[in-house]
């Protein structure tokens, strides 16, 4: 099977999770962020991440690729523990910030799909629409940091084991992991015991690599 991914994507982290935590093979490819034509002949609409599966057909949707290969590969499904909806929440909250924080860094930080100047260009162009300029949003820096902060700490009393946040793997592990693994771009953020544990221990599950030693 074939991922189609941005790197810095949390939707397709998710994706890269499930074969990461089942240790089934996958062969990663990122389009450049500018690349409209790859995604759009193969699912219609420029999104990621695009699951090409065995039989050369592709699913978009970053949780049906998630139970697509979590009930069709390996022994068993493996995202069978309970869901948390206090974290659901704080993620919820956590996404008021995060975008404002993370996509001025993102296309400092060496990734695949931005590439190109044209590849930068056209991601700033389209963020800058909904967000303000890269540079407003990088002056809001540590009112942002201080919101996630006080975020992060209702987080960390609320995870269980730093190999699944409810005790055992579930969606939430899912939708957790990518939000927290894109903080780590952002060198003023600290992580909480728990929470860091959690994030160290689950890039290294799930072989989805942390920002830390690039956050600017
Ligand atoms: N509901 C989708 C959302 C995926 C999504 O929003 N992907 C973003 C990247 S983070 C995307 O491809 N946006 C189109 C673009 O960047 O032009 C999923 O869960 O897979």
């Amino acid at each position: 099977m074939k991922l189609y991914i941005y790197e810095h994507c949390p939707f397709c982290a998710r994706a890269r999770m499930i074969f990461g935590l089942k240790h089934i093979p996958v062969k990663l490819e990122v389009f450049l962020s500018d690349d409209n034509k790859s995604p759009e002949s193969m699912i219609g609409e420029k999104m990621v991440p695009i699951l090409q599966k065995d039989d050369g057909s592709y699913m978009p949707e970053s949780l049906d690729i998630v139970d697509y290969v979590d009930n069709n590969y390996g022994d068993s499904p493996i995202l069978i523990g309970p869901k948390s909806a206090k974290i659901a929440e704080i993620i919820k909250n956590i996404q008021q910030y995060d975008y404002k924080l993370e996509c001025p860094r993102y296309i400092k930080l060496g990734l695949a799909e931005f590439a190109t100047q044209s590849a930068i260009d056209s991601f700033v162009a389209s963020k800058a629409q909904k967000m303000g300029s890269f540079d407003e949003c990088l002056a809001q820096t540590s009112s942002l940091v201080l919101a996630v902060s006080k975020l992060l700490e209702q987080l960390d009393p609320l995870i269980v084991s730093p190999q699944a946040c409810n005790g055992q793997l579930s969606l939430d592990d899912i939708c957790l992991f990518p939000v927290l693994r894109n903080l780590t771009c952002v060198k003023d953020l600290s992580f909480p015991p728990k929470t860091l544990a959690y994030v160290t221990a689950m890039a290294k599950l799930s072989q989805v690599d942390l920002f830390f030693d690039r956050a600017i």
